[in-house]
């Protein structure tokens, strides 16, 4: 199939020339697939899709990508250099940003009929680059002539308060894995201003609504203009999202009544919260009773927490919506009065509180039937405290689904080496039911095989060598220990703790202990641009990557990399070259995680404490091939609940602690770094320290001491990567979107 073409693409000259030919070909390659058809759909609305860069994964699912690559070998090209021409969309934040770009991928590939929908961000997510060991943030602007967006005619007219805008319906194919397509669903203005260009500042007038509604993924809502364009974009994305459900719907036959038989509405984390009033409007305007509006549409949403940070649990002073969107502030009162009633007012359970704020997270508890955590541990968390009073009164609607990762991007394509040594086990099998990676465990003591995987990993960790060399001018060293810490900056995911740790190691090596083999820590991290302490943590880890360096006893023997700009590329990259997965969050902070089942898969080994999917990925691989520290969820509660800790008590009685978050302000810091960020950051560990990284630190130092040790029985090493390859196939979103079907959506 397509061979000519490819053929003829392939002896093009440029790749700029391939990469288009290639783009053009895998957009028909997908209309001939055809749609995926079904009478219910699911609408999952989300504020970010971090799809990445998407032509290798659109060949692979297609199953183009090895007759492709052989082509171009033959012309002396490969993928990984065509790949570079492709922008990558930075449509998403992290997290549950990706976790949707995953998710869309299993919908297909279940044959289920579903699509995403969302904001078309011409700038994205800024784009990250270091300016003095700083973070500075510019414009990251993807959008080229011609790219995986479709214009379709499909537009609608969005209202807010004393404006009114006209919307454009971008789309995006998205194949299955030997299936055929749905669509990602991007709204879009025309009068997008285009004017922003590369390296002028992400600061824009964020009161120009008209002009920057689809401009950035969170635009920076440190002051009321950016947190009400927050709002602008959210009634934006759920307006069309519900007018396109309502089309969608009638025009298959639906009288509306019948809604819920026609569409099942995803709402991911408490973003698209207002779509929940806007349906219910609409269906008013239509002629439907109000109770029976509400009935309909409380039998068709469901709500995806992903976080018990406030951050995430959105709450607007009524004020914002009443300016932004007065048409909804009558319904979203009219809710909360009936909320009130039912539970006479018990304040726990009301939408609009004493404070006249409006809690978004509370509306979808209360008018959709279900409440999903991401993790066991994160569920449990939801329903024992953050989300007690809830489950309390709604205990049916509660359930879990542990997130997922496409194997289709974090396997099949960014570890192509490994891919083929498993099929040559054990199948293809595994492409298509993740279960199957367990038959690997009939290898666990085969040395041929446990030498391969040993082997793969050592060409993963050149390749990426050579990846950052030639794109940062960074040399690593592939016999060192790959120690990695990529997500997004928060203080709850310490990676503060872990340049915490590496401090200790460079006194360790300043005192005559060297290392049995250098270690090499990679971070890669972006802090959103408000974020002061987030970027504070970002310079103290640059700052101590340049004093390392500029230290010749100790730069044989230790290095810190900090990633610029790390971003979907890049984690397809740096995952499979990892030796050790850094999940060293405080217990119960991160829900789930998802870069700890994509290392997992690619056989590094998880260092971390009992949070998140962590717990899962324990007690699937055992105590033998994981490494856990650290307080466990229900104490960290119970400080937070005693108001108990505190890192300055813990700072004045362990002198060894103490040095350790001295050298942060030590004159060798000074001498690379910015004074004030450098002794803000260190007066907030030891008077704040909001996530107890002082509490962990020193069991921290220890079982890390223990791994490094470990990794040098090389072929008990190889025995645990075999384990958490082979266990990893319950994180495949294929099993998380099955059990979402299965469990709340019901498509057929
Ligand atoms: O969602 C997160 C991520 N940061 O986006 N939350 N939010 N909001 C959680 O913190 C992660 O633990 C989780 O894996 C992710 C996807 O559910």
């Amino acid at each position: 199939m397509y061979e000519n073409e490819i053929e003829n693409i392939a002896s093009r000259g440029t790749n700029e020339e391939i990469y288009y030919g290639l783009l053009e070909l895998t957009k028909n390659a997908m209309q001939q697939r055809g749609k995926i058809e079904g009478k219910k759909k699911l609408y999952y609305i989300s504020a970010e899709f971090l799809i990445g860069k998407l032509l290798s994964n659109n060949l692979i699912n297609l199953g183009l990508y090895d007759q492709v690559e052989d082509a171009l070998k033959k012309h002396g090209k490969s993928m990984a250099e065509i790949e570079e021409i492709e922008p990558e969309p930075s449509l998403g934040n992290g997290g549950l940003g990706r976790l949707a770009a995953c998710f869309l991928d299993s919908i297909a590939t279940l044959g289920l009929n579903g699509d995403g929908v969302g904001i078309n961000y011409h700038l994205g997510l800024f784009k990250q680059e270091f300016d003095k060991n700083l973070q500075k943030e510019v414009p990251n602007p993807w959008i080229k002539d011609k790219s995986w967006l479709r214009r379709t005619d499909t537009s609608y007219e969005v209202i807010f308060g004393g404006l009114r805008v006209n919307s454009v319906m971008y789309e995006i194919d998205v194949t299955g894995y030997d299936n055929k397509c749905n669509t990602l669903k991007l709204f879009d203005i025309d009068s997008v201003d285009e004017n922003i260009v590369q390296g002028e500042s992400i600061y824009f007038n964020k009161e120009d609504i008209r002009k920057n509604l689809t401009l950035f993924l969170y635009p920076d809502d440190s002051d009321y203009q950016g947190q009400l364009l927050r709002i602008y974009q959210q009634y934006f994305m759920v307006s069309n999202a519900a007018q396109l459900i309502i089309d969608e719907a009638a025009a298959k036959g639906s009288n509306l009544y019948d809604l819920a038989d026609y569409a099942v509405v995803q709402i991911n984390d408490t973003h698209p919260t207002m779509v929940i009033p806007e349906l219910i409007r609409l269906l008013v305007k239509k002629g439907i009773d109000m109770d029976k509006a509400i009935d309909i549409v409380s039998s068709m949403c469901a709500y995806t927490n992903h976080t018990i940070l406030a951050e995430a649990l959105e709450k607007w002073p009524v004020w914002f919506l009443d300016k932004v969107v007065p048409q909804l502030m009558p319904i979203i009162k009219m809710l909360d009065v009936k909320v009130k009633e039912k539970y006479n007012n018990n304040p726990e359970l009301a939408i609009i509180d004493e404070n006249q704020q409006v809690h978004m997270a509370r509306i979808d508890m209360h008018y959709g039937f279900s409440v999903n955590g991401v993790a066991a541990l994160h569920t449990e968390i939801l329903k024992n405290s953050e989300l007690k009073p809830f489950y309390d009164i709604y205990p049916n609607k509660f359930n879990n689904k542990t997130n997922g990762i496409t194997f289709r991007r974090w396997l099949l394509h960014s570890n192509h080496e490994l891919t083929g040594l498993i099929s040559s086990k054990i199948g293809d099998g595994f492409k298509k039911d993740a279960n199957e990676l367990e038959k690997l465990m009939q290898f666990k003591d085969d040395e041929a095989v446990l030498k391969a995987i040993t082997d793969i990993k050592m060409t993963k960790k050149k390749e990426f060598k050579d990846y950052l060399l030639k794109k940062e001018n960074i040399e690593i060293d592939e016999n060192s220990i790959i120690d990695v810490q990529v997500k997004r900056l928060h203080e709850y995911k310490r990676q503060q703790m872990n340049a915490l740790y590496i401090i200790h190691k460079y006194m360790d090596i300043k005192a005559g202990n060297k290392p049995a083999r250098p270690i090499t820590f990679v971070f890669g991290a972006k802090a959103a641009p408000a974020y002061t302490i987030a970027k504070d943590i970002i310079h103290l880890i640059l700052c101590l990557s340049k004093v390392i360096e500029n230290d010749p006893e100790v730069s044989p023997y230790l290095k810190v990399v900090m990633l610029e700009n790390y971003n979907v590329t890049y984690a397809e990259k740096i995952i499979p070259a990892a030796d050790i997965s850094e999940q060293i969050s405080l217990a119960s902070k991160e829900a789930s995680g998802t870069s700890n089942m994509k290392f997992m898969l690619n056989g590094a080994v998880t260092l971390g404490t009992e949070d998140g999917a962590n717990v899962e990925i324990h007690e699937l691989v055992g105590d033998d091939n994981i490494y856990i520290f650290g307080e466990k969820s229900d104490t960290v509660i119970e400080h937070y609940a005693k108001a108990d800790y505190s890192a300055e008590k813990i700072y004045d009685e362990d002198p060894e602690i103490a040095k350790l978050v001295d050298f942060i302000i030590d004159k060798k810091m000074f001498a690379v770094g910015n004074k004030k960020s450098l002794i803000r950051l260190y007066m907030e560990i030891v008077t704040k320290d909001w996530f107890m990284t002082l509490l962990d630190i020193k069991d921290y130092i220890r079982v890390k001491e223990q791994v490094f040790k470990d990794y040098e029985d090389r072929a008990a090493w190889s025995r645990k990567m075999i384990k958490n390859i082979a266990m990893a196939g319950f994180f495949s979103s294929d099993r998380t979107i099955a059990q979402y079907n299965d469990d709340i959506w019901h498509l057929d």
